[in-house]
């Protein structure tokens, strides 16, 4: 599928899917979210990667915020229904069955950040920032931010920074447990790289159980949660790639996993 606002690489059963609109920094308009839409809708149905990265082009911004300037161009009455939008695509980015993991490469505003969250886990460039701007517009996060920032870092400090809509630095979005690791600005992709190299090692529907697990556990109370992952752990255990690893182990091999 050909993208206008979308670059899209793959190496080694790794993609690499760059928002690419460098003059407006990488900021989401209708273009950019109904191509992100297709994009996931195409990918979660016929998976063949182990691991998707996503970040921003240019060397200043991962996506800064929902654009703005189109933003007066939606009707004021149909804010719910263009929130619920972008949420649905922000969900099939959450509910894509291989990790996917951001790599935050400089401004990650508003719906920018609410894109980051919808990944699996945040790499920083140590450039990076970070926040929830909306009130300063008049506007709320409409994207997720509200739902999703209360999980990864707890109720009171997702307030804050959505009540003031202030910025911070990558190192902060770290000490907060927003961020997983922040590394040298030149390094990032790199290490995300090595980060996805690791996961394409492993069983890929091992990756996939796990990645249910947690996710999807999250939102349940601890008894259903290990209710899940029994069931999750049982797919697992009856698998050929179970058999594959367990095998190698033994015979001191490389595991070669089918995936299945
Ligand atoms: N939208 C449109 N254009 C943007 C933009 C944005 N969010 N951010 C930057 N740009 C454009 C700038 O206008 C400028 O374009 P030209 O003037 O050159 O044409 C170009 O990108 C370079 O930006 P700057 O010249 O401003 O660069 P600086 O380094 O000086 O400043 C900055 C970088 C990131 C601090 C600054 O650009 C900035 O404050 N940007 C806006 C950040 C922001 O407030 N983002 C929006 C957050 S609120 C909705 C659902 C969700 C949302 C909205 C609606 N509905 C359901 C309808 C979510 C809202 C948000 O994301």
């Amino acid at each position: 599928m050909k993208f206008e606002t979308l670059e899209f690489d793959v190496k080694d059963r790794i993609g690499v899917l760059t928002i690419s609109r460098t003059q407006a920094l990488n900021a989401l308009n209708a273009q950019v979210l109904t191509e992100l839409g297709l994009f996931f809708e195409e990918l979660n149905s016929k998976i063949d990667l182990c691991c998707l990265i996503i970040t921003g082009s240019g060397d200043k911004a991962f996506v800064a915020g929902a654009d703005i300037k189109e933003m007066s161009a939606v009707d004021k009455n149909s804010g719910a229904e263009a929130a619920q939008k972008g949420q649905k695509v922000f969900q099939a980015i959450e509910d894509c069955p291989i990790p996917v993991i951001a790599a935050v490469n400089g401004f990650a505003l508003g719906g920018g950040l609410e894109l980051a969250m919808a990944c699996d886990f945040i790499i920083a460039s140590d450039l990076a920032k970070f926040g929830l701007p909306e009130v300063s517009l008049g506007l709320i996060p409409g994207y997720g931010g509200t739902q999703r920032l209360s999980r990864y870092i707890g109720k009171a400090k997702a307030k804050m920074i959505i009540a003031t809509g202030d910025i911070y630095s990558a190192q902060k979005a770290k000490d907060w447990g927003l961020v997983a690791e922040v590394v040298e600005a030149g390094l990032l992709l790199e290490k995300c790289m090595a980060i996805a190299k690791s996961i394409t090692k492993r069983s890929p529907l091992a990756v996939r159980l796990a990645k249910r697990a947690v996710t999807d556990g999250f939102e349940l109370n601890q008894a259903e949660g290990l209710e899940l992952e029994a069931e999750l752990f049982g797919q697992a255990f009856s698998s050929e790639d179970k058999t594959e690893g367990v095998n190698a182990f033994i015979e001191k091999r490389e595991p070669k996993f089918s995936g299945k």
